[in-house]
């Protein structure tokens, strides 16, 4: 397979200013007529050349004249004499047999596309590249009983009937110039669930969240998210929308989480319906991210967007940053901060440490597909953040402001934003770009000293070699840190932000009368893993005293993380656990007396060391759960609340209650198991039925058969919530799990449906004490699921494969079959490249 390179990119050859689509849709069959006004970029003599994948060429004009050029390959190449000229196209596609779900494809009865990244190119012959932006007209037609409702980017011009009714059309029409990857068609059976949103400047936007008829009460959620959102981006960044109409539509088969095609978002369903029967407090949470992900791309994505896809993360992390910027307005920062943290470091850092590593702005790839990845969106929206620390929202504001007005309209590069933030904050970014190149996780090192009343505070960087990269150089690096002293708990004087750029920095704090204690990368100032050889009691100390909440956290997790990574009495952890359960914020306690999951007490180690890892975390949860018994159950009683509401508030006291639930289970005492099958039966919300059936699906409890029949009965049809009873099998820890798993797979109700995928082989993927079973049963189950999925969605097989690659960090015997069942994979015929470039990159 061919490899794409950032230093091959040339400035497209032709341009295409207007684009005329008209589709007649049927499913086993649509016809697709384009009309391209193209014009030669700059003097040249090289030809037009259209990409196209899986289309039946009926017919081509060019300025009107019939020409027999086929195309080669995926390429429709022309020879045009003059610098301008119009180019039609007829062509024959069969959405019902699309199951890669890119290009356009049948859902659950309607039609719909997703064109990014390189999906158009299966809809039409077109200059398949974001550099390349046209302003589109649309027409559609289509059966009017089974696709009622006909949508497009920007606004609906006209409509009719033809045929006596039997069929319809509409046209659509977005003044918006677009790269294709932001073109968007949908034909469906839909209701809409209506709104009104007026911007800052009195326009009247009207919004619709198109979906199934019975599913239209559940888009009240995504619907107030979209209106808060929309005033959000105008309050904080001064971005107003700039259409008429915003259309949203709900599928249930989708790649992604959701798409930001211009005023016409699709969306998995999964983020878009919610109702509290049916919705966990995360669900409802994601929805509202998503729905404003996917809002803030109209400016940071289309307004302004990438010039080719090595620049994704120019979209992607800022408007993941955005997304968590809002996140963290609606509830509480701190918890928001400690999640996404957590996440970061469960996916991003293991891709950072593994084979597939690479910088935010890849230089190279095979399979683009296999870029929308953590880095590019999680470390992305780090970097973002650190640039937001280093100017200060002043400066980052003036930075955005001076972004928005130089590009607007244009694709650009990630040095085209760094550039704006430079000029408008007149600070020198040379050598921060070193983000934008750079793959892997930089370690700090830590020495504190004390002499005297002088604090002296020595911080080394160094990142580790990738793939690639062997040698690494110091990255700009904005570290927060605060010292308090040990006799009163209270801080001495302020924080302060420390800027690392060099290899080893001094830090000389005077005024310290006794040696103080050391709270470093406040609220995660930068995407690092510290290295501080620090006493348990100093931990102890931070996470009772620390006025960072997120710092408390961390201190804890850390005294967890030594606790847990080595032998030995855990009194200190179980007693700090106590102690922070005392406090009185239930959504920050949850979160922080959660033991780290075992995979990231495996990442803290050369070789993971899977049973014993799982052995001692077991016995700690034990000895924290029977020590403090009676507050878990105080907690547990204290926040069941007879009502249900979706405030920070409620949300927080499930929480607890739930997390507390959890380790009453891990008492073993039957008191818990009869607690949790009464909340189960009992239950007024997702959130708490769930949170019961995923205790006793870890469980030998007598009523785990019959709660999780009872589930499914309850439940079947509803595809979110038949995930979920996938998904607490696949995670459970008990030794039957693969077979349960693999027997899941024989379900009537398991499918190639992306989320129905990752629900199941997704989440066995991350059940590290069972995939890496010592006899590799789990490895092969995984390679059979990526194989059976590869020839249908290429782009979903090649997630499913992600935990096969890091090998290098399991005991030889584990490495081996691994590294087999990667071998399997590279050599079955007709293997994607996008299972290919991940597969291959693995065992390099
Ligand atoms: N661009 C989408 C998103 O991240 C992914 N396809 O919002
Ligand atoms: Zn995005």
């Amino acid at each position: 397979p061919h490899t794409v390179r950032l230093s091959d990119y040339r400035p497209p050859d032709w341009l295409v200013p207007t684009v005329a689509l008209d589709f007649d849709l049927a499913p086993g069959c649509t016809r697709v007529r384009a009309t391209l006004t193209v014009t030669r970029n700059g003097a040249h003599d090289r030809p037009l050349v259209l990409d196209g994948q899986e289309l039946r060429l009926l017919s081509l004009t060019v300025d009107g004249v019939a020409d027999a050029t086929q195309p080669v390959g995926e390429h429709l190449t022309l020879r045009l004499a003059g610098d301008t000229a119009v180019i039609e196209t007829l062509v024959e596609i069969v959405p019902s047999a699309n199951t890669r779900l890119m290009g356009l494809y049948a859902s659950g009865g309607n039609l719909c596309t997703q064109c990014e990244a390189e999906g158009f190119r299966r809809i039409t012959f077109f200059p398949d590249r974001p550099d390349v932006l046209s302003t589109y007209s649309v027409r559609m037609k289509a059966d009017a009983r089974a696709y009622p409702v006909l949508l497009a980017n920007g606004n609906m011009v006209a409509r009719g009937d033809d045929d006596g009714g039997d069929t319809h059309w509409a046209e659509w029409t977005d003044p918006w110039p677009k790269p294709c990857y932001l073109f968007a068609l949908v034909a469906g059976d839909l209701q809409p669930l209506r709104d009104r949103f007026t911007t800052m400047s009195g326009r009247e936007v009207q919004l619709a969240i198109w979906t199934a008829a019975a599913d239209v009460p559940r888009c009240a959620h995504a619907m107030a998210a979209l209106k808060t959102s929309m005033a959000w981006d105008e309050v904080h960044y001064g971005r107003e929308y700039d259409l008429d109409v915003f259309n949203i539509v709900a599928v249930a088969d989708f790649n992604f989480g959701a798409m930001e095609n211009k005023g016409l978002n699709v969306f998995n369903s999964k983020y878009i319906l919610a109702d509290p029967e049916t919705a966990t407090d995360a669900d409802f949470d994601a929805v509202a991210a998503v729905v404003a992900h996917e809002y803030f791309h109209n400016w940071t994505g289309n307004r302004i967007t990438c010039r080719d896809w090595f620049q994704l993360s120019l979209k992607e992390g800022l408007t993941v940053f955005r997304d968590q910027q809002f996140s963290g307005d609606q509830g509480s920062r701190a918890v928001r901060r400690i999640d996404d943290v957590r996440s970061l470091r469960a996916v991003q850092f293991q891709e950072d440490a593994g084979p597939t590593a690479h910088p935010i702005r890849p230089d190279h790839y095979i399979e683009i597909g296999n870029f929308y990845t953590a880095t590019v969106y999680n470390k992305g929206a780090e970097v973002i953040r650190m640039l937001y620390t280093l100017l200060g929202e002043a400066g980052f504001r003036a930075g955005t402001d001076l972004y928005f007005e130089r590009h607007d309209g244009q694709a650009v590069t990630c040095e085209d934003f760094v550039r704006a933030m430079e000029d408008a904050s007149g600070r020198d970014l040379t050598q921060f770009r070193r983000w934008y190149e750079q793959a892997g996780t930089p370690r700090v090192g830590v020495t504190l000293a004390h002499e005297g009343s002088t604090a002296t505070i020595t911080l080394t960087q160094t990142t580790p070699p990738t793939p690639g990269q062997p040698i690494k150089l110091p990255v700009h690096l904005p570290l927060r840190l605060a010292l308090f002293d040990r006799a009163s708990g209270a801080r001495i004087g302020d924080e302060r932000l420390v800027e690392l750029t060099e290899a080893t920095t001094t830090v000389v704090i005077p005024d310290v009368p006794t040696r103080p204690v050391l709270s470093l990368n406040r609220d995660f100032s930068a995407p690092v893993i510290v290295e501080h050889a620090c006493p348990a009691a100093d931990r102890v100390f931070l996470s009772a005293h620390d006025d960072d909440p997120f710092a408390r956290y961390e201190a804890l997790q850390q005294l967890a993380l030594d606790t847990l990574s080595a032998e030995g009495p855990c009194d200190d952890l179980v007693a700090a656990l106590g102690a922070t359960l005392g406090g009185d914020d239930p959504a920050f306690i949850a979160e922080a007396v959660l033991l780290p999951t075992e995979a990231f007490i495996g990442d803290q180690a050369a070789v993971v060391a899977v049973d014993a890892i799982h052995a001692r975390r077991e016995a700690v949860r034990h000895a924290a759960a029977t020590a403090h018994r009676d507050a878990w159950w105080a907690a547990y009683r204290g926040n069941a609340d007879a009502a249900y509401a979706q405030t920070p508030e409620a949300k927080g006291r499930r929480r607890l209650k739930n997390v507390a639930l959890g380790y009453l289970m891990a008492t073993g005492e039957r008191e818990a198991e009869v607690a949790a099958y009464a909340q189960f039966e009992n239950a007024n919300n997702m959130t708490d039925r769930i949170a019961a059936l995923s205790v006793l699906a870890n469980s030998d409890a007598p009523e785990r058969t019959a709660a999780l029949a009872a589930f499914y009965d309850r439940f079947k049809g509803d595809a979110s919530v038949i995930d979920k009873w996938f998904s607490v099998q696949a995670m459970s820890s008990r030794a039957d799990t693969l077979a349960a798993t693999i027997a899941l797979t024989r379900h009537p109700d398991f499918s190639h449906n992306p989320n129905r995928l990752r629900s199941l082989v997704g989440a066995f993927g991350v059940n590290q004490l069972r995939l890496h079973a010592a006899d590799g049963a789990g490895y092969a189950f995984l390679a059979d699921q990526v194989l059976s999925v590869d020839p249908v969605n290429p782009s979903t097989a090649a997630r499913l494969m992600t935990p096969l690659g890091r090998w290098r960090r399991f005991d030889e015997g584990r490495a081996a079959l691994m590294r087999a069942q990667l071998q399997r994979l590279l050599k079955t015929p007709r293997l994607s490249k996008d299972v290919f470039e991940m597969a291959s990159k693995s065992l390099a």
